[in-house]
This record gives structure tokens, C-alpha cells and sequence, in this order.
């Protein structure tokens, strides 16, 4: 057996995706550690599930830096210490700077609440709601220093009901979150990712179009 994936995950909020990774590590479909969880709000709730679950948590706030500079350069630092591979962004509301960017090259993903390239950025359940469209859903992508623009893995599909509120719809596509990162980042720790040429390298194959968790599914 080789060593599991050293990971670091940096949250802001709730946590919810830390816990499903969390999960799917204790069930042992996840080779990896998450040897630090860091926050850059001091009163996220994930904090809570991270410590109970006995991983050791840091509080980067970015309040107290003078600058977004310095604040991934303190982040970088407290990152590194940790002799990280992979970096996942779980609900992170802190855009990163192109140096921190450069540095995590192919080894920093994010989980994203849209169907990328669609609704990129903030509020997306609501600009989906607005939108009328039918269908929603989150991806999962490299982080590079273009916001939300990195190269698509997986994604995963949900419908959008007409009764829909931003809280139906968002618990939804929590939901669909749920299986895709740890997925995802099961095959970077089994060494079937990778980011070649800003492209996403799958099982030795470069992705013309991201993986479809709805039709994948049943086969992996
Ligand atoms: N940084 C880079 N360079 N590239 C990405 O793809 C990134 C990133 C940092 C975070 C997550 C992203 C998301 O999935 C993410 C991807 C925060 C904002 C934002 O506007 C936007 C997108 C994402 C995260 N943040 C405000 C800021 O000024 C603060 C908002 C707040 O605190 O509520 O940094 O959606
Ligand atoms: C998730 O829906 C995630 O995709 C989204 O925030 C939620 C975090 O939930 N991320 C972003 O919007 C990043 N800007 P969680 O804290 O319970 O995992």
C-alpha cells in the first residue's frame, strides 16, 4: 500500500463537503489524510466538524492582513507546512491570488455550485432560479487564476422544479456534491488526474468535455 494523499482543505462556512470527504475517507473509499483544515472566518461551523472528526484546524483570517498579498502568502506558508499534495477549496470565499494559483498548479481543485462555464462566481442558485433554465448542478475543476475557469473534471446534473426556492435548490445540488468531490478527489489520489497543459488528463486520456457523474455513475 502507498502512503495516503496528503491533503489540505480550506473552508469558510458550513463544511458540509468537508464532512462528505471526511465520510468517504473513514469508509475507506478515499486514500488520502486531511492533515489540516484552515479557515479564513474564525467562526465557520466547519471548524466544529473538522476538530471532532480529530483534524487539526487553523484560522487565517483574512481581516487581519493588510493585503490579499499577504494573506495567500500566510496561507501558502501554513499550507506548505503541512508537505501538502493537494489542496481542495470546500466552500473557500476567498478569490486567490495568481501566485498562490501558480504554486498549487495541478494539485488544487474547487467544487463549484454551477454547471461551468455557466454562472461563475457568487450567488449562482439564485442567477440559475432567475434564469429559468430546467437543469443546474456543480462542478468540480483545477483551480488556475482565472476565477471558476479552470478545466472541468466531473459534474453532476440536477433538475430545477418549479416550486424551486434558492434553499430547495441549493440543498439539491449539496446533494450532488456530495458524491462528486470525494470522487474526484479519489482519482487524484489514486494518481489517475492530472493537469497536463491546462488540460484535464483522466486515466492517461485527455477529457474533450468534463466527466457526466449521471452517466458515469453506474460504471465507476
Ligand atoms: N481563486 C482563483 N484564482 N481561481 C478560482 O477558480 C477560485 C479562487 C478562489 C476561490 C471558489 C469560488 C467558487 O467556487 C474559488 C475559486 C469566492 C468568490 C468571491 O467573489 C468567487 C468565487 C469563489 C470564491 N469572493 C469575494 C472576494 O472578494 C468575497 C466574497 C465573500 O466573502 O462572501 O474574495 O464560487
Ligand atoms: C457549496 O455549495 C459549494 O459548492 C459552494 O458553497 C457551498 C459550501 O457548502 N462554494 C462556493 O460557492 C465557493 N465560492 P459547505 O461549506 O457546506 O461545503
Amino acid at each position: 500500500m502507498s502512503e495516503p494523499l496528503r491533503i489540505v482543505a480550506l473552508i469558510s462556512g458550513n463544511g458540509s463537503n468537508l464532512q462528505a470527504i471526511i465520510k468517504a475517507i473513514q469508509q475507506e473509499a478515499l486514500p488520502a489524510k486531511i492533515c489540516a483544515v484552515i479557515s479564513n472566518n474564525p467562526h465557520a461551523p466547519g471548524l466544529e466538524h473538522a476538530h471532532a472528526a480529530g483534524i487539526p484546524t487553523q484560522v487565517i483570517d483574512h481581516k487581519t492582513f493588510p493585503d490579499r498579498l499577504a494573506f495567500d502568502t500566510a496561507l501558502q506558508h501554513a499550507i506548505d507546512h503541512f508537505a501538502t499534495q493537494l489542496v481542495v477549496l470546500a466552500g473557500f470565499m476567498r478569490i486567490l491570488g495568481p501566485a498562490f494559483t501558480a504554486h498549487y498548479e495541478g494539485r488544487m481543485l474547487n467544487i463549484h455550485p454551477s454547471l461551468l462555464p455557466a454562472f461563475t462566481g457568487l450567488n449562482t442558485h439564485q442567477r440559475a432560479l432567475e434564469a429559468k433554465i430546467k437543469e443546474h448542478g456543480a462542478s468540480v475543476h483545477f483551480v488556475t487564476r482565472e476565477l471558476d475557469g479552470g478545466p472541468v473534471i466531473i459534474q453532476a446534473r440536477v433538475p430545477i422544479l418549479d416550486n424551486d426556492t434558492i434553499q430547495t435548490l441549493a440543498q439539491r445540488v449539496l446533494n450532488a456534491e456530495y458524491c462528486i468531490y470525494p470522487l474526484a478527489i479519489r482519482w487524484f489520489a489514486e494518481g489517475r488526474l492530472r493537469l497536463v497543459q491546462g488540460k484535464v488528463m483522466r486515466d492517461g486520456l485527455l477529457l474533450t468535455a468534463p466527466v457526466n457523474y449521471q452517466h458515469e455513475s453506474s460504471t465507476s
